[in-house]
């Protein structure tokens, strides 16, 4: 195997001043927490800028090997969101009415969600985020490392960043997602991760009287 050296160039790194750290880690706090799963959009526009910065940031998050292996395709093409959300509403009655299993029904009853998913037509934007799972150099194929870590976290820092903008998300997965693939063309390797509309929120939408754990619950010091 050819040896490739590794380069190394100084870290940028902005020290926070002690007395600052917990203050701004409460801040930040305060921010993601107030995000919410939003199901119902105004159908208001949004600017093309900020959904850019979005990804922008989206595409700074860590990946396995640097391959960065995602691919986020912005929809707002009236036609194309039409055809999507035709498709996931075939997908999702199969599964309301076919595929899940009772327990799984009763865990999603609170969600109060159903086959119908108007969001797909009236958010300014869909973003639909694909995991690229192989790549070609050189004529040969090789998988990416870590893509599903790797994209998870990106989709983390998208969801936070379009919150910061004050933009309402929906993690949408409808199942299968191969349609996704076909409806935007996307080649073979790149396959369909989540599906995220974007936008404003409904005037007096209301999201679901539900919970997070407490920190007590989710974290477990040795
Ligand atoms: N994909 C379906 C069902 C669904 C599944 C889970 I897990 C949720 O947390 C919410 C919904 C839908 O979007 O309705």
């Amino acid at each position: 195997m050819e040896s490739i050296e590794p380069k190394f160039i100084p870290l940028e790194f902005e020290g926070v001043e002690p007395e600052e750290q917990f203050d701004r880690g409460q801040r930040f706090f305060e921010l993601i927490a107030r995000r919410r799963t939003v199901r119902e959009y105004s159908n208001r526009d949004v600017p093309f800028e900020l959904i850019e910065r979005a990804i922008a940031t989206a595409g700074t998050g860590p990946s396995g090997a640097n391959l960065q292996p995602w691919r986020f395709v912005v929809v707002r093409d009236a036609e194309v969101k039409r055809k999507i959300r035709e498709a996931a509403e075939a997908e999702e009655y199969e599964s309301y009415h076919n595929r899940m299993s009772d327990k799984w029904l009763r865990r999603l009853a609170p969600l109060g969600t159903d086959e119908h998913k108007p969001f797909l037509e009236i958010a300014p934007y869909l973003i639909v985020v694909f995991r690229i799972t192989t790549i070609v150099e050189d004529g040969e194929s090789e998988p990416t490392y870590y893509s599903q870590e790797s994209v998870g976290i990106a989709v983390g820092l998208l969801l936070a960043a379009l919150h910061n903008m004050g933009l309402a998300t929906l993690t949408h997965t409808p199942s299968p997602m191969k349609f996704l693939q076909e409806i935007l063309e996307r080649p073979k390797n790149e396959v369909p991760f989540v599906l995220i509309p974007v936008g404003c929120p409904a005037d007096n939408a209301k999201v679901p009287d539900i919970h997070r754990k407490p920190l007590d619950e989710i974290m477990h010091v040795i």
